[in-house]
């Protein structure tokens, strides 16, 4: 109850912020995109992370009013910075199940894009595969929808859910995140090569994009770019970092 209270004061007086990290295409370096990663920057707690607060929020309801925020806010940086970025790249804003499964959902989405005067093509939406099976006809109903507009699909933490790769075939996705536990120890265990591996080649055969997460190490980045990984984003190149610094981290980038 006190965090939900909490929460609520946090919606109302605007303690929330997003951070991103930047997103590289593996084989030209170019910037490809960025995640929007929300922080809550509490008047007595400081900086409290997400997953200290994002299931709170599911349990109350209240994900939803802060993920529309969180959406508009995306949309609106994103639209400043998108020309510092390779002219494919995409704001990639992570979706709860709660929200995606919610009536509003897509006009949610529209609305956010209308408000920061932002082309469909630039939105990507990360979401994990539990929501896929857990509800699998509304989520692929609400998904085709936003995928007709020209919203991206991403699958997130690809590889901890319960799903099997081969329904990965039926869902109307474009790119599969690899979740950073198989990275973690790619270059040491030969299992972990072997389902980053496996992963890659089935997205590549059903023509997705394949972004490797949590990439620390050269060595880690080295090994993807041989197996054929599409794009990265990791401590190595890129930690989340505010909008002001993105900005700075963009212009000197190229
Ligand atoms: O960057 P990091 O430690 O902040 O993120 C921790 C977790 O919180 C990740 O699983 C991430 O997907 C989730 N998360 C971060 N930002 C958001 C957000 O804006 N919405 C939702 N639903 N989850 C988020
Ligand atoms: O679940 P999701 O993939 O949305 O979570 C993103 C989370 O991964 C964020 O908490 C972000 O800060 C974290 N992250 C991003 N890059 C790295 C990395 O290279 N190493 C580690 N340990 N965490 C990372
Ligand atoms: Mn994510
Ligand atoms: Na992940």
């Amino acid at each position: 109850l006190k965090i939900r209270n909490a929460l609520q004061s946090g919606i109302d007086n605007k303690q929330f912020e997003l951070h991103y990290q930047p997103v590289f295409n593996l084989h030209n370096n170019e910037l490809i995109g960025c995640e929007a990663l929300v922080r809550w920057n509490h008047p007595s707690m400081g900086l409290v992370s997400p997953v200290d607060f994002i299931s709170v929020a599911e349990n109350t309801g209240q994900i939803v009013p802060l993920s529309r925020w969180i959406l508009h806010r995306a949309c609106k940086d994103f639209k400043k910075v998108k020309d510092l970025m390779a002219s494919e790249a995409v704001i990639s804003v992570n979706i709860s199940a709660i929200h995606l499964l919610r009536t509003e959902f897509v006009t949610d989405i529209s609305n956010a894009l209308a408000a920061a005067g932002l082309e469909a093509r630039y939105l990507q939406l990360e979401m994990t595969e539990t929501v896929m099976v857990d509800h699998p006809e509304l989520a692929i109903e609400k998904l085709t929808e936003l995928k007709a507009m020209g919203v991206r699909i991403a699958l997130d933490d690809f590889g901890t859910g319960y799903s099997s790769l081969s329904y990965l075939k039926s869902l109307p996705v474009d790119v599969v995140k690899v979740d950073r536990s198989f990275i973690n120890e790619l270059v040491n265990h030969r299992h972990d090569a072997a389902i980053t591996e496996a992963i890659i080649s089935m997205a590549h055969h059903l023509r997705l994009k394949v972004i490797a997460e949590g990439v620390e190490t050269s060595a880690q980045r080295d090994y993807l770019r041989r197996c054929g990984c599409d794009a990265m984003q990791g401590f190595l190149l890129a930690r989340p970092m505010s909008k002001i610094t993105l900005t700075e981290f963009l212009e000197s980038y190229k």
